[in-house]
């Protein structure tokens, strides 16, 4: 149980364990993250009450407080300053954004809590002991608590805080063990050690001064109980991003807001920065790097739940086929399913689905099901095998007393495999063999893994002790843990559900993952709901049941962009909207901005109309052709990121903040974003609308379609009118960069057969740099096993070269460059060569745009294009 508090310079974190968090947190001109913590308090004495409204910290966060249960924990009462004629609080609750207001009920400044003593240098950099003598008024506290603070990296310091006397529970997620403290690091660490305080700094030597991170000297609110865990610290900034999936916008209130993870749970770091993309690289060294997706999964995917046949299945994509309208992947909802059951399709109306899937592979596409983690157990007995084996060698969640959890979910009455345990592991991957062998698919869409439960705990209510009934119940859904899910005292091969409940979609997505690559022998697509961080080692994910509205189409930019902080890159929102009735004008405008999601695909619920994009009129078509053609082309610089991704930890796609980190316009710019460091996209996401404003921070900017120069290098960002016809998504790259693209074509298959190109924009100096990354799209581990051609391009003045900084990629002969256009021409060049020979070119001078065609340049090998005036 895990909730978040903030003032504007208070949060904390109350959670059952340890916890482990990531924010990016910006100031004026420095970047950094921040993480993390656990703790205790005790029954105050006397009392100190004056704290000033900003920085009280609520003592009684949960609804329901008066003046006598706030009294009884020790904590003040007082009318905040700003209350007016308001004697009583406002009620709390209100799940998505809670009440913000002042509390009433705070913590006293002299609240009692832990002393540190015993604090000694170690090998790894410090260890002490912290103590308190007091109760605090959450039940079991841990009277004895150990310190460590390792220093990791010279960016990295870790802490952590546990019981000095027992093991508790720890999330099984490999992270680095460092067991020698850095000679050097970039911060320093220092301790108060009555009341017992800890405060982060970071060396800056551009400023020759120290900048503040994490600083729990703020309120006497450390706890640390069996059952609930606090920490605060001041925060060095007001701009918070991040801190789990919610929806909203992309930087967060620091009004008091509460946010709940239910149950996250692994170890403190500090991140320390200072550029808010290597946070994210050093986020991603401890939780694992993201995988590398299959080409083919960045294609186009359609989907929606209720096709109700193979029939209609095989329509739509022919349909797609006929209009010219790209696309790699279609999907099945659980209608496939004969009565909903996993790793079955219906024999009546499905009868026709391994011709679909066959048909499918025949034109280079490919196919990918759902499967939810609901096990029917009511089939009779010898008639379903993912029961009876399942059965048979324990792979289901029981009760403490061995008992099955047995819940309701599609198929009616159902278990949960335990995922966490080997013999489920090696269960699944039979039963997604055997299902393989009748339909085969390419990729597993995981659903309903929170896990999903349509009664609460189980059909038969849950037992009572105190996981079911902790002291303290965070702000979730259904107002108790076992709320839409299994009861959280269930008992998991890893631990107690209570304590693994949010790793739960996590090791399906392990188990799937693995499943998939033993099945298929490629490289694995897993896309699931629930999602924990290390889950993008294993797949991707969707941002769950949204609406055909306005609104949502602008909260799926902070979620891709959220989900790209957490290191889980290939995330989209259901293109068009999942629920409701999507307008043509609405679906014409997400099928443009979903064209740029990392994860691209348009799904709908059960009974809504089809939003398919040949649902709609020729225009619509033939702008949704359009844009997924361009996603098409510039696939190879989109794969690059991707392996940037897998390699370092840089996000793929990027607040504009991230590239601009001392520009305090971009920290809220959450209606554009950024692929890589190079692409500026700029949606429209209002009704009406034939144009948009879009920011463009300090650099140089060229129109993508037409090359022409909109900014060159101002001082200052710009705010810009651009037209924005219903055909058309704004798209910029910036000078100085080199996009690597590839002539498009309606299937990755058929396009990866294309020449290659060069989208080259010059900066105000006449420079320009990129890269490409390039395997075969698909065999597992290609650059773990030097099976791949990795190159750099570089633009000076007149000249264009590569270089191939290693080529052990088979297919390397194939890769050809027809085409470069080059933005920021000044002059009309006479004559172009390329390695030697003479060029077709064109140049127009008010665009100031090159555009070299009909090459054959071999890649493997160093290119060389020369313009003369
Ligand atoms: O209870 O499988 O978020 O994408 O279409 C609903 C049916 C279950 C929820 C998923 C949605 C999917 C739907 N599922």
């Amino acid at each position: 149980a895990v909730f978040w508090e903030c003032s504007s310079s208070v949060f904390s974190m109350k959670s059952s364990h340890s916890c482990y968090i990531i924010a990016t947190i910006v100031r004026m001109s420095r970047c950094l993250a921040l993480v993390v913590f656990l703790l205790v308090a005790g029954r105050a004495h006397t009392q100190q009450c004056n704290v000033d409204d900003n920085v009280r910290f609520d003592c009684f966060p949960e609804d329901g407080v008066t003046q006598s249960k706030c009294e009884a924990r020790g904590c003040c009462w007082r009318l905040p300053k700003s209350s007016g004629n308001h004697t009583t609080p406002p009620r709390r609750g209100g799940r998505l954004l809670p009440t913000q207001d002042v509390p009433y009920c705070f913590y006293p400044s002299d609240y009692p809590t832990y002393s540190l003593s015993n604090l000694k240098e170690t090998d790894y950099g410090y260890t002490g002991d912290l103590r308190r003598s007091t109760h605090s008024y959450y039940p079991k506290d841990i009277m004895q608590l150990k310190l460590d603070v390792y220093f990791e990296t010279n960016t990295r310091l870790h802490f952590k805080i546990y019981d000095a006397n027992s093991q508790r529970y720890e999330v099984p997620i490999e992270t680095p063990k460092v067991t020698k403290k850095v000679p050097r690091p970039n911060y320093e660490v220092d301790f108060v050690h009555e009341p017992f305080s800890l405060r982060v700094a970071r060396f800056d030597s551009g400023q020759g001064m120290n900048e503040t991170l994490f600083n729990t000297n703020i309120t006497r609110s450390f706890m640390f109980t069996d059952q609930f865990i606090q920490i605060s610290s001041i925060l060095p900034t007001s701009y918070i991003y991040g801190l789990g999936e919610h929806r909203a916008g992309f930087l967060h209130s620091l009004n008091w807001t509460r946010l709940t993870m239910w149950a996250r749970d692994i170890p403190p770091v500090v991140f320390l920065g200072p550029s808010p993309d290597q946070v994210i690289q050093q986020y991603t060294e401890v939780i694992g790097r993201p995988f590398m997706p299959p080409y083919w999964s960045l294609g186009f995917h359609l989907c929606r739940w209720g096709y109700g046949s193979s029939d209609k299945t095989q329509q739509v994509v022919e349909k797609m086929r006929k209009a010219g309208i790209p696309q790699d992947g279609q999907w099945n909802d659980i209608d496939y399913m004969d009565k909903h059951l996993d790793w079955t399709y219906d024999k009546t109306n499905f009868s026709g689905l391994s011709d679909v899937v066959k048909d499918l592979h025949d034109h280079g596409q490919h196919y990918v099901n759902i499967i939810d983690p609901g096990i029917s157990n009511q089939q009779p007995k010898g008639s379903y095998a993912p029961y009876d084996d399942g059965l048979s060698i324990g792979a289901f969640i029981t009760f403490a007393n061995g008992s099955l959890v047995k819940g309701q979910v599609w198929p009616g009455e159902t278990v949960y495999p335990d995922f966490t345990n080997p013999v489920t592991k090696v269960w699944w991957t039979a039963e997604a063999k055997a299902y393989h062998d009748k339909i085969n698919y390419d990729g597993l869409w995981i659903d309903m893994n929170e896990p999903s439960n349509f009664v609460d705990g189980s059909i038969l209510g849950c037992p009572d002790n105190s996981y079911e009934h902790p002291p303290y119940t965070p702000d979730v859904l259904g107002d108790k843990l076992s709320a839409f899910t299994v009861c959280v005292s269930a008992k998991q091969y890893w631990s107690t559900h209570y304590n693994v409940h949010n790793l739960y979609g996590m090791s399906e997505m392990i188990a799937s993952h693995d499943a998939l690559a033993n099945i298929r022998g490629k490289r694995p697509l897993v896309i699931s709901r629930s999602t924990f961080p290390s889950s993008g080692k294993y797949g991707g994910h969707w941002l769950g049941d949204n609406n055909s509205l306005w609104k949502d189409m602008w909260y799926s930019i902070p979620g891709i962009l959220n989900f790209n902080l957490f290191g889980i890159p290939l995330v989209g929102a259901d293109i068009c909207g999942f629920g409701g009735t999507t307008t043509e004008e609405l679906c014409q405008r997400w099928q443009q901005l979903g064209a740029f999601y990392p994860f691209s695909r348009n799904h709908n619920t059960l009974g809504s109309k089809d939003q398919d994009p040949t649902s709609f009129s020729p225009a619509m078509q033939k702008s949704t052709r359009d844009i997924l053609l361009i996603r098409y082309s510039l696939l190879p610089y989109l794969y690059t990121l991707f392996h940037k991704g897998h390699v370092t930890g840089s996000t793929i796609v990027r607040p504009l903040f991230f590239e601009f980190s001392m520009d305090q316009e971009a920290f809220t710019i959450d209606r554009q974003f950024l692929w890589g460091s190079s692409l500026l996209i700029s949606p429209v996401l209002e009704e009406n609308a034939t144009s948009v404003n879009a920011y463009f921070p300090a650099d140089t900017w060229y129109d993508f379609y037409t090359g022409t120069r909109v900014t060159s290098q101002p001082s200052k960002g710009k705010m810009i009118t651009l037209d924005a016809p219903l055909d058309k998504l704004n798209l910029h790259v910036r000078g100085g960069r080199i996009l690597p693209t590839q002539d498009p074509n309606t299937t990755t298959t058929a396009s990866r057969n294309n020449k290659y190109g060069l989208i080259v924009a010059m900066s105000m100096g006449s420079v320009a740099n990129g890269e490409l990354f390039w395997d075969d799209g698909d065999t597992l581990s290609t650059y773990e096993n030097g099976k791949y051609i990795f190159m750099k391009f570089s633009a000076v003045d007149n000249k264009i070269t590569s270089t191939v900084i290693k080529n052990g990629y088979p297919y390397a002969d194939k890769m050809e460059l027809g085409s470069t256009r080059v933005f920021g021409v000044a002059k009309q060049p006479t004559s172009v060569s390329a390695n030697g020979k003479a060029a077709t070119f064109t140049y127009d001078s008010k665009t100031q745009m090159l555009t070299v065609s009909d090459m054959s340049l071999p890649m493997k090998v160093p290119i060389n294009i020369t313009w003369k005036y």
